[in-house]
């Protein structure tokens, strides 16, 4: 048995000797690298955690005291160390556990995160909570910390809630966990800062941050007579230039070595001591402990990762077979996306492209191969970057802001108040539309078009197949207001490539005709319609099938001349199902006084948790089969009681 394997409680480890807990460290390291290499995951991000992980556990006593983890994607180890080794190897799979913390899986876990930037605003408003209780309340003494990475760090959030907390002064331990990356380099001037503050170290400054801060230490206890010392040999050596976060309020140690674990636990408990809120910056190696991954973080941060090599963590297993040729697969709705941005750009200088620390990930890296200077990467920073292309567009560019669905939440006002009614022409492509699968519920694609249907000016789209991609990205650059995109994260239907050709906005199109039935469908899952109404047609049932295309403005002359005289309307879109794209269908039928029953093909009401895409869509009965079920259930329900009683089980 592992050491690991006997840790069921943090508190356990609160005695641990350093050889053991050095073990310990590498055991965790070991169990995240071969779990991740089966279920993929947020790999480099935990593996940098490690040590912090370690210390936060040992000086603080959890679930007493709270580990809040910004994000949420480096907390492998907080996982391991909480009672979750036995089933880990069951991370990101269907009802497996999930991979950021959840309050579902254990008492140790805060928050349910995914999305970066939240935890400072989280951590200060526990901290307000427990400062409100009687003095005499034990839960006063709680210990609460935040641990953020550099770039979430720089986001837009993190920023007001350091804002307000260097005002309100409550404490709360902020752990900067500085590896100088995000998903790619970190950037903005926060992270240059960063950069002088690890590179310099500023020992003139040392003395008179000694001085204002020693005193407000507590002369009690063995671990508070432990921190002194540290922070007395400490101070010297670590404290930086502390300008950025003193300035605003907080009190600064830094810059550590992050895979110090003696260092840390005394840095963490100096903190403590203190009664303030501190920003301990530490230096940490994103990827720590797993070669490839420390050489090439980028490609090892998440989801599809490279394949990983066991024999680099333990020399008996077999070492990788040498690389076969790649097998050709088909072009995602990103790369399409991208591609037909560059084709475009080549010839309108005016277009710009805009990421939020996702240049890979949305394919605009592409972009920026093509055209360096007009490619921004914003950092972390949603709603700058929608608000920021409106600037571009108000001064005559055209913006193409490409935002993952869920991350583009953050920019819902900047959406509504700038851009819309402003009327400018911003292009938003909104990658990962749709189930995304493995990093679940805070990350499926599913909230923005019902947000979107009522915005003035908008047009809303989406893409049947990857060459309508195309037609769409070329259409939405030639209107005069703003457009968004729609695509999920699968592969094309694997269509020969071509230019895009400008289309009608507000135009749909019907793709098969037949007497009973209509399918209405919203973006890719109008292939799952063709194959339904294929399905019904060796019933005997025959089904028209219309592409949408447009969310907004809807076909309603389309739409309406096909209804008329169906059996039943079917809608299908892979999007919460309240205030969407069915919705919208509806009230444009119940408008022309079309009175047809009609069944809405959505994600169900609630959070969709992880699992692989394909297994998603079977349990929320959104493939093709589960559509068809569906429609058999619908027909079925509707039949008369005598012919109902009739009906074969679908
Ligand atoms: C609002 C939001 N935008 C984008 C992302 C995608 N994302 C996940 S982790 C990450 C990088 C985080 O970098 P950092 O905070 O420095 O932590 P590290 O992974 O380097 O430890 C990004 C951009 C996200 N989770 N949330």
């Amino acid at each position: 048995m592992t050491l690991l394997e006997t840790i069921r409680e943090p508190t356990q480890i609160h005695d641990l000797t350093s050889e053991q807990l050095e073990t310990l460290a590498g055991e965790l390291r070991e169990k995240m690298i071969r779990t991740v290499h089966k279920t993929g995951g947020h790999l480099a991000s935990s593996l940098g955690a490690v040590e912090i992980t370690l210390a936060l556990h040992r000086v603080m006593d959890s679930p007493r005291d709270r580990i809040v983890w910004d994000t949420g994607h480096q907390a492998y180890a907080h996982k391991l160390l909480t009672g979750r080794g036995d089933r880990f190897d069951t991370l990101r799979q269907v009802g497996g556990i999930g991979g950021f913390p959840r309050r579902s899986e254990s008492e140790h876990d805060v928050f349910d995160g995914g999305h970066a930037g939240t935890g400072v605003s989280i951590g200060v408003g526990m901290a307000i909570a427990r400062d409100m209780r009687p003095t005499t309340d034990p839960g006063r003494r709680q210990r609460l910390a935040v641990c953020v990475g550099d770039a979430a760090m720089g986001s837009g959030l993190t920023m007001e809630g350091l804002n307000h907390l260097g005002h309100v002064k409550h404490p709360l331990l902020i752990i900067l966990n500085d590896n100088e990356m995000s998903i790619s380099p970190s950037v903005g001037g926060l992270s240059t800062r960063l950069n002088k503050m690890r590179l310099s170290r500023a020992y003139q400054e040392t003395k008179s941050v000694t001085q204002r801060t020693l005193p407000r230490i507590p002369l009690v206890g063995r671990p508070a007579f432990q921190a002194l010392a540290w922070a007395k040999e400490g101070f010297k050596r670590s404290w930086a230039k502390v300008g950025f976060f003193e300035d605003i309020g907080l009190t600064y140690i830094g810059v550590l070595d992050g895979h110090d674990l003696a260092e840390l636990e005394l840095a963490f408990e100096a903190a403590f001591q203190l009664e303030a809120p501190v920003v301990v910056h530490v230096k940490t190696i994103k990827g720590r402990g797993y070669a490839p991954a420390e050489e090439d973080s980028m490609s090892f941060h998440g989801a599809s990762l490279p394949p990983i090599d066991l024999c680099l963590i333990d020399p008996t297993e077999e070492p990788l077979p040498a690389e076969e040729a790649p097998k050709r697969k088909p072009k995602t709705y990103t790369q399409t996306f991208v591609e037909e941005l560059v084709r475009l750009a080549e010839t309108d200088e005016r277009i710009t492209a805009i990421t939020a620390g996702m240049p890979t990930g949305t394919g605009l890296s592409r972009f920026g191969d093509h055209f360096p200077t007009r490619l921004h990467d914003v950092g972390i920073a949603e709603q700058h970057a929608v608000t920021m292309a409106a600037g571009l567009a108000l001064a005559g560019m055209r913006p193409v802001v490409a935002l993952y669905s869920t991350f583009s939440q953050r920019a819902y006002d900047g959406l509504v108040h700038d851009v819309c009614q402003n009327e400018l022409p911003v292009l938003l492509g909104l990658d990962r539309s749709g189930l995304v699968g493995e990093d679940g519920t805070s990350h499926q694609g599913m909230f923005m078009l019902p947000g979107m249907r009522s915005l003035p000016n908008l047009a809303v789209a989406s893409p049947k197949d990857e060459q309508e991609l195309r037609d769409l990205v070329v259409t939405a650059l030639g209107q005069p207001g703003p457009v968004a995109l729609l695509y999920p994260r699968d592969a094309g239907e694997d269509l020969p490539d071509r230019i895009g050709e400008p289309l009608e906005v507000g135009r749909g199109e019907v793709l098969r005709e037949g007497d009973d039935l209509l399918f209405i469908g919203f973006g890719p899952i109008v292939q799952r319609l063709l194959a339904v109404a294929d399905a019904l047609a060796a019933d005997g049932i025959a089904a028209t099938v219309i592409n949408a295309r447009w969310a907004k403005p809807l076909d309603e002359a389309l739409i309406t001349e096909h209804a008329a005289g169906k059996r039943l309307v079917v809608t299908a879109e892979e999007s919460a199902a309240m205030g969407g794209f069915g919705d919208g269908v509806l009230d444009a039928l119940n408008r022309a006084g079309i009175r047809v029953p009609l069944h809405k093909v959505a994600l169900a009401e609630g959070f969709v948790h992880h699992g692989a895409v394909d297994d998603l869509r079977r349990q929320q009965r959104i493939d093709a089969s589960g559509i068809l079920e569906q429609v058999r259930d619908a027909l079925g329900a509707m039949a008369p009681k005598s012919a109902r009683s009739k009906a074969p089980a679908a």
